[in-house]
């Protein structure tokens, strides 16, 4: 049917896919969606959009989409009523609890649940009504490294220093491309377009990635760093900066502690040794440091790229160092802590989430635990590995494991041998596909949204909330209501933890998110619980749907650190730790098969692994392609738009490759999230569009031995001709 038009009904909202916090502008009836277009009244973007949050709109309408909760039986999938299903739920979980002692039920968070308040506000009850060791989330194969650096260096695993992008003059780029992510730890809308007004104003943009990426393409420099290498530059520029009498603290100095003991431990390294290994020239490394210490002010950044790898560890720290060895950390124009309307890292340390590290080990492979949760590379092991603490029941809140986390294949496998499985999410796709029960919440545009996480690590303090624009269907339920369904069922059943299940279901599902954020908002910072004063509160933002502009980022240090001295440490043990065994490792040659470093990318049209469902977005030719070198390329005698075997020490998988000069000689680069064609899931546009995982190649027993974080660049590949192959197994067959 045709839609008709019907002007005049436009509602304002954020979206809610990525860190940008975009402003849009849809223009609806009460059914249908005609337009989704930049808000250009929006203070945080500024009328920034990109094509995923238009295809907001074929998430809503996809007929894939579960709407209403479905249990497993020998027949297929049936539908459940919401009562049945969460009462079946809690009670496999409890008896699996009974039988097996309360780390036998595991969680798996996701990447959307730090784009929910409603998730953020509730989630911890549901954590602690489980009370399991067993915890896993998206963390460790994404920023801990980061997390891990801002709780030991400032007290909180929630209080990131971010760029302040619109006043530097100089920002140094390492593993990130927010020309296409948006930014992370850095919500930055139109990112390009700020990257130009700094060089306007004379300032610089160095991009260090071994692809020239497109954010590389609007960048001042382009400096190729072999994958993992990013210790040795940034060992090689902390060096030139003590040799040559470069470090100034600014007003940090009167906070920070452990310089000298640093110069000591770091001068082991010589600038050649840190040149030789990262593959960045002396020079360069001079040259850079030198520019970067006498710019004004500067920026040291990193994302994806410079943590998800087998130095993540240690770079993520030298990172910040960088900026504190430079006088930047807390000032305009370096790298500063916002200051939101609901501070996300003090509800963090009331509620004990704000960090902690190594104060347990993962059973199977001793790995250490950091804010209560185990690296998800070790899952799978802890599934299979009898014995006590063996993980037999699994609850997933909003991720995708099997196509996120490394050596996705064997956790497939292994999701299939637990007792049982619960997943919260709408979509059935690889991971859910092994639930016995899937309850799927309201879907982006049924549910208000406040950007509660992403406030906190934003290039500018702003605030604003989105109220939902369609109305939930009557027999639907907001991931919150579900988290407080389970957590009240599996809460503590003697009778005085009976009265505090009731108190507690009550003022929470009475108070609901937005009632808990009107009393944060008020208690915040900017707010006021005057009802006649103009402090910011719930109904003033409700009042305001392009958002409310709080102001550049400010300096807050001393007096906002969390750690308990209000002092900086540079040095801890794990770093240290890291340094003597990076000064043991001589960078292994790559012999033998697996001669290629594999690194990921991520696309334009493309969410992590679960917005490939629309067609507006899977459209044309594949994204899921091998970049290769032409040289690597014409030494397998491999052609632009052959199919190529990658394989590594854990699977193999067929893929086209792109033959091109923008990805260093020695890597190939290949996206993560795609391979939808597995069994058993509903995802009909994803299915025609499949590609291959990533993650059927990374190694789970690849990790950064300091914290387990996972390596999903840098990974050894071999990559050979498909058609090759496919001549060699028949000359075998003959
Ligand atoms: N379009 C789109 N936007 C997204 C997402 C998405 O899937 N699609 N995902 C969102 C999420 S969850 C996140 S966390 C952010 C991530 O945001 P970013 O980190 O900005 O995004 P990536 O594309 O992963 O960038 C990582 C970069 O590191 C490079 N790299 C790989 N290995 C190394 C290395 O060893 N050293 C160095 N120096 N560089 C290396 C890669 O070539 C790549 O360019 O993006 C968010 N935004
Ligand atoms: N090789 C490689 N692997 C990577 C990365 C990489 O760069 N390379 N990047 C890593 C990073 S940074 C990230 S963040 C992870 C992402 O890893 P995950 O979070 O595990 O995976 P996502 O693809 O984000 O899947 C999100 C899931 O949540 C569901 N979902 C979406 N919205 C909602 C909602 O509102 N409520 C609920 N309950 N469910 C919802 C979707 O259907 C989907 O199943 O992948 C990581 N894996
Ligand atoms: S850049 Fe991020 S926040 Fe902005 S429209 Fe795209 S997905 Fe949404
Ligand atoms: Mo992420």
């Amino acid at each position: 049917m045709k839609k008709t038009r019907n002007a005049g009904n436009v509602h304002y909202r954020t979206c809610c896919l990525c860190e940008a916090m975009c402003g849009l502008e849809i223009e609806h009836s009460q059914t249908d969606i005609f337009s989704i277009k930049p808000d250009k009244e929006d203070l945080f973007s500024k009328g920034h959009i990109c094509p995923k949050a238009v295809a907001l709109q074929d998430i809503h309408n996809d007929p894939d989409r579960l709407r209403e909760p479905l249990r497993k039986t020998a027949e297929g999938w049936e539908t459940v009523s919401w009562e049945q299903a969460l009462d079946e739920v809690a009670e496999k979980l409890k008896a699996a609890q009974e039988k097996s002692g309360a780390d036998a039920v595991a969680t798996y968070m996701g990447n959307p649940n730090a784009h929910h308040y409603g998730t953020l506000l509730f989630i911890d009850r549901l954590i602690k009504a489980i009370g399991s060791k067993n915890r896993f989330s998206v963390a460790s194969v994404d920023h801990l490294p980061h997390a891990l650096a801002c709780t030991l260096l400032f007290g909180n695993q929630l209080f990131f220093p971010v760029p302040d992008i619109d006043r530097t003059d100089f920002l140094l780029c390492i593993g990130a491309n927010p020309v296409v992510s948006g930014g992370s730890l850095m919500g930055a809308p139109g990112f390009a377009k700020r990257v130009k007004q700094l060089q306007e104003r004379g300032g610089e943009l160095v991009v260090v990635d071994p692809r020239r990426t497109e954010t590389a393409l609007i960048a001042n420099e382009h400096l190729f760093i072999r994958p993992a290498g990013d210790v040795w530059l940034l060992l090689g520029m902390t060096n030139v900066l003590f040799e040559k009498e470069l470090i100034n603290l600014g007003r940090a100095a009167s906070y920070v502690d452990g310089v000298e003991p640093f110069k000591q431990k770091v001068s082991q390294f010589s600038v050649d040794q840190c040149s030789e290994q990262s593959g960045i020239s002396k020079a360069n490394i001079e040259s850079l440091t030198v520019r970067f210490a006498s710019s004004k002010t500067a920026i040291a950044y990193g994302r994806v790229g410079s943590c998800t790898q087998v130095n993540g560890t240690l770079t993520g720290w030298l990172i910040y160092l960088l900026n504190i060895l430079t006088g930047n950390l807390d000032r305009a124009g370096g790298i500063m802590f916002p200051e939101p309307a609901v501070d996300l890292a003090k509800l963090g340390k009331l509620s004990g989430y704000a960090g902690g590290f190594d104060r347990s080990r993962s059973r199977v492979r001793d790995l250490p635990e950091f804010a209560g949760e185990f690296p998800a590379a070790t899952m799978a092991d802890e599934i299979e590995t009898k014995g006590d603490g063996q993980i037999k029941a699994l609850l997933t809140l909003a991720g995708n494991p099997v196509l996120s986390t490394p050596n996705g294949r064997k956790l497939d496998r292994a999701l299939e041998k637990l007792d049982f499985m619960v997943s919260i999410d709408f979509y059935l796709n690889e991971t859910t596909r092994h639930a016995d029960i899937i309850l799927p919440p309201t879907g982006p545009l049924e549910h208000p949204h406040y950007s509660l996480g992403v406030h906190a690590v934003a290039t500018r303090n702003s605030t604003k909330y989105s109220p939902a624009l369609f109305e939930p269907g009557a027999n639907s339920r907001h991931d919150w209501q579900i988290i407080l369904e389970l957590a009240s069922r599996l809460e503590d059943g003697s009778v005085g933890g009976q009265l505090k299940n009731k108190f507690n279901k009550f003022i929470f599902s009475k108070l609901g998110p937005d009632g808990l954020l009107n009393i944060l908002l008020r208690a915040g910072t900017y707010g006021s619980f005057n009802p006649f004063g103009s402090g910011i509160s719930l109904d003033r933002l409700k009042k305001a749907p392009h958002g409310i502009d709080l102001g550049p980022l400010k300096p807050a240090l001393p007096d906002k650190l969390f750690t308990d001295n209000r002092r900086i440490q540079l040095l801890h043990a794990v770093y240290e730790k890291g340094l003597e065994q990076l000064e043991q490792s001589v960078q292994e040659e790559l012999n033998g098969e697996f001669n290629l470093l594999m690194i990921g990318r991520r696309g334009a049209r493309s969410n992590n692994s679960w917005m490939h469902n629309s067609q507006r977005l899977v459209k044309g030719k594949s994204r899921c392609t091998l970049l290769i070198h032409p040289d690597n390329a014409a030494q397998r005698g491999i052609e632009e738009g052959d199919l190529v075997t990658v394989s590594s020490h854990v699977g193999s998988l067929q893929i086209k490759v792109e033959v091109s000069d923008s990805i260093m000689k020695g890597v190939v680069s290949m996206p993560h999230g795609w391979g939808h064609n597995r069994e058993g899931s509903r995802l009909s546009v994803a299915e025609k569009k499949a590609g291959v995982s990533m993650n059927d190649l990374t190694d789970e027993q690849l990790v950064d031995p300091l914290t387990g974080i996972a390596v999903l660049n840098g990974v050894p590949v071999k990559v050979e001709s498909a058609a090759s192959n496919v001549i060699l197994e028949s000359n075998n067959q003959d």
